[in-house]
This record gives structure tokens, C-alpha cells and sequence, in this order.
């Protein structure tokens, strides 16, 4: 195991990184902005290095400040979290030619799946079931294209190959409108990616997000942790995800799951992972691949009991898997509701300082947060000050525990989304499980 690592991020998923490491006996360094002096992993960690100003771009994206940081404080590997320079191979790349760990996967394969062209096409050859749609970059041949989606069938989908997280897309639902759609979608992505490859697809009209969880070692062992559905979100940034998957059989997990686990073999895929699909009318249709932890893996964590940040570090350090697919079970139901300093109608950002803070607690509770009383939530970053977990022996119970939970928590000083979590907890047909991604934005009024 490492002596000492670099945390490369903030917030609550620093402070998770933190307290893996503890447990491992690994010590840790801080990297912060100057704005971020007052964090709660920064005044834990055993080590701090400031490595710019507020804004990301000279701190938490600052490429040479992180690896000097690793640099002057001995550190021997990187992780970095979520967001920032997670899924960056640029910076996993120049992080193990320092002679650094990069605590995720390699440089090539954060390439490979950054490039939704090239991770479709790595997935169709591993067997993943895919949308509809050979995954081909469309020329300019417009005879061509209009044949295309005459063959798949409209409604299609436009997406440049440098997107993903909801970011340069467009669907078309008449041959009317193909070419010139085609050729907006290319104008935005070149300007917004560099790159303006894209590629067609069917348009998915009402599916479910559900993503699996997978975790490869170096010894060339992978396993899955099965499923979370993250279906209710609002303008591509979730609101509350869950596992397992409302409805998903045991025989679905399995045989997806370890489709998933074989991909990972079949690519050498390295660390933790998610697959993400579509599904709809009872069929999986990847989409993406992210290459990081991801903010809902408590969820997995609490349904099967095993740290995935722990793993990270431990197959990062070339240890193997600490569990077969064999040892992986799955009890209960767990249920997240990210907790963002917000406005909860307008959703407008509201940064400012916490005068009382109250975790809740109680059977099935976890409390994800940086947050303390006297913190000063800065403007400079992402909204989200935390995550609320419950876990129960069943989704009815899950859900009465987020209930008690979310009333029970007081966040005094800011506006904060208690309130639409509250709400969400209640509704009727969040209640009755398996609503689709547009279900949310729906309820709230807006004609996405
Ligand atoms: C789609 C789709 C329907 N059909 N692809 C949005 C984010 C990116 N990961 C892919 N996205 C979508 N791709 C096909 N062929 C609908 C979406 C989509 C979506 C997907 C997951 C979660 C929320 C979403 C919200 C709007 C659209």
C-alpha cells in the first residue's frame, strides 16, 4: 500500500478519500485553492499544499501545481476524485510520467472512453448490447445520412464524438430537418471539442438512466457491484439516485453485470468504473463509460457493504481484487439525495455561511459532508455541499428513513435543496419506483 497519496480535489469527496486513507495507513496531502483554506479535509489531512487561486483553472485543473504538490511532499500516486481532472488522460498520463500513481485507470483507456466513438466501438466488439446505430463518424455525404436514419428509424439522435454528460447532442425527428441538424451539431462540437466528429443513434424517447459498477485489478480480475438507477435527475445533473434498480431481476444484474466485468477484462480496464446504459421496454443500451468514482457510489456501497474508495487505493497500489464476484451480495435498498446550496424552486446557486449545521443520524444513516457550522459554502465551485444516504431492508423503508433523515437535518444560513428532496420523497410515483429520466423535469414544469 502507499505511504502517503495527493488528494486533487475538494469537498465532500475529499473528505471520503481522506477517510480511506486512514483506515489504510496511508497518509495524505491537501491540495486547495486559496479559497478553500477552511475545508474540513484540509484541517485533517497530514499534510496541505495551497496550489493557486479560487478559480479551477489555476488550481484544482492546475496540471503542473498538482504534480509539484506530489512532488515537494514525497507523495507516491494522485487520486482525483470526481469532476476536475478525473477523466482527464492529458493529466493521468503526465501524472505517471512524473513517476506518480495516477489512482485510476490508464492514460490510453481514459482516451478510449473520453472519445464516445471509440468507447462505442470498443463495447460493441466486447459484446455490450449499444443504441441502435453502427457508431460510425458521419461524412458528408447527405444521401448517405438520410439513408442512415431512414434505416434506424426517426426519431434519431446527433452526438459528437468529444461530448458526453449531455453535452453536444441533438435529436431530429423528420428527414426535414437531418442535414442541417447534422451539420449544427458539427459546427457546436468543433467550437466546444476541438473535435467535430459525430455520429447517429436512435433516439431513446422515454428510458431509464441505470449504470453498473465495476472494479479491475492489474492481475487481470474484474468483478461488478451491480446496478444504481439514476433516472431522476434534472438538466444532465442527478438529484437522487438509487440501487438496486427498481424492478431489475436478479437474472438482468447477473447477465449484464458480468458483461460489464468481461468487458473490463477484454480491454484491461484498471480501478473502479461505471457502464452506463439506457434502458428501456426491458433492454440495456450502453452509452457511456465513465472512468472515475462517481459521486453515487455510496449507494452501491451500502447495498453490498465494500468500500470502493478503499479498492481504488489498493488495486491503484497493484494489490488484487479483495473479493470475487461470489463474495459480492446485495441487502436492502439504498437510496442518495445530493444535497446542493441552492435555491430550491429557482435552483440559483446560494453560496454563503452555514450558522447551524445538524446531521442527521439514526438506523440506515449516512451523512456525506464537508460542511460544519461557520463554513463559508465559496461561489467558485459546484453547488453540491453533500450527500444524504439511507439505506433500508426495503425501498418503502429506505425511503421512510430519508424522510426522517431529511427532516431531521438542519442546514441554517443558506438555501439548500431540502425542501425538492423532501418533496421528491413524497411523490407518489418516485414512490412507486421506475420513473423515466424526463420524469423529474416533468414535475417541476419544465419542457426540456
Ligand atoms: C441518449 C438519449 C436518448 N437516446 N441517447 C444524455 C447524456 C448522455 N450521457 C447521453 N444522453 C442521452 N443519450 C439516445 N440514443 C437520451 C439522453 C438523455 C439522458 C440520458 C441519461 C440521463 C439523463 C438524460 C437526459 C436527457 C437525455
Amino acid at each position: 500500500m502507499f505511504d502517503k497519496i495527493v488528494i486533487a480535489n475538494r469537498g465532500e469527496i475529499a473528505l471520503r478519500i481522506l477517510r480511506a486513507c486512514r483506515e489504510l495507513g496511508v497518509k495524505t496531502v491537501a491540495v486547495h485553492s486559496t479559497a478553500d483554506r477552511d475545508l474540513k479535509h484540509v484541517r485533517l489531512a497530514d499534510e496541505s499544499v495551497c496550489i493557486g487561486p479560487a478559480s479551477s483553472m489555476e488550481s484544482y485543473l492546475n496540471i503542473p501545481a498538482i504534480i509539484s504538490a506530489a512532488e515537494v511532499t514525497d507523495a507516491e500516486a494522485i487520486h482525483p476524485g470526481y469532476g476536475f481532472l478525473s477523466e482527464n488522460a492529458d493529466f493521468a498520463e503526465k501524472v505517471h510520467q512524473s513517476g506518480f500513481v495516477f489512482i485510476g485507470p490508464r492514460a490510453d483507456t481514459i482516451r478510449m472512453m473520453g472519445d464516445k466513438i471509440s468507447a462505442k466501438k470498443a463495447m460493441q466488439a466486447a459484446g455490450i448490447p449499444c443504441v441502435p446505430g453502427n457508431g460510425n463518424p458521419l461524412g458528408d455525404d447527405g444521401e448517405a445520412n438520410l439513408k442512415m436514419a431512414e434505416e434506424i428509424g426517426y426519431p434519431v439522435i446527433i452526438k459528437a464524438s468529444g461530448g458526453g454528460g449531455g453535452r453536444g447532442m441533438r435529436t431530429v425527428h423528420t428527414e426535414a430537418a437531418l442535414l442541417n441538424s447534422i451539420a449544427m451539431t458539427k459546427a457546436e462540437a468543433g467550437a466546444a471539442f476541438g473535435n467535430d466528429t459525430v455520429y447517429m443513434e436512435k433516439f431513446l424517447e422515454d428510458p431509464r438512466h441505470i449504470e453498473f459498477q465495476v472494479l479491475a485489478d492489474s492481475h487481470g480480475n474484474a468483478i461488478h457491484l451491480g446496478e444504481r438507477d439514476c433516472s431522476m435527475q434534472r438538466r444532465h445533473q442527478k438529484v437522487v439516485e438509487e440501487a438496486p434498480a427498481p424492478g431489475i431481476t436478479a437474472e438482468q444484474r447477473n447477465r449484464m453485470g458480468e458483461l460489464c466485468a468481461k468487458a473490463c477484462r477484454d480491454i484491461g480496464y484498471l480501478g473502479a468504473g461505471t457502464f452506463e446504459f439506457l434502458y428501456e421496454k426491458g433492454e440495456f443500451f450502453f452509452i457511456e463509460m465513465n472512468t472515475r468514482v462517481q459521486v453515487e457510489h455510496p449507494v452501491t456501497e451500502m447495498i453490498t457493504g465494500f468500500d470502493i474508495v478503499k479498492e481504488q487505493l489498493r488495486i491503484a497500489s497493484g494489490e488484487r481484487l479483495s473479493i470475487t464476484q461470489e463474495q459480492v451480495t446485495f441487502t436492502g435498498h439504498a437510496i442518495e439525495c445530493r444535497l446542493n446550496a441552492e435555491d430550491p424552486r429557482t435552483f440559483m446557486p446560494c453560496p454563503g455561511v452555514i450558522d447551524q449545521f445538524h446531521m442527521p443520524g439514526g438506523p440506515g444513516i449516512r451523512c456525506e459532508t464537508h460542511i460544519y457550522n461557520g463554513y463559508k459554502v465559496p461561489p467558485y465551485y459546484d453547488s453540491m455541499i453533500g450527500k444524504l444516504i439511507a439505506h433500508g431492508e426495503t425501498r418503502d423503508n429506505a425511503i421512510a428513513r430519508m424522510r426522517t433523515a431529511l427532516h431531521e437535518m438542519v442546514i441554517d444560513g443558506i438555501k439548500t435543496n431540502i425542501p425538492l428532496q423532501t418533496d421528491i420523497m413524497h411523490d407518489a410515483a418516485f414512490c412507486a419506483g421506475g420513473q423515466n429520466i424526463h420524469y423529474l423535469e416533468k414535475k417541476l414544469g419544465i419542457s426540456s
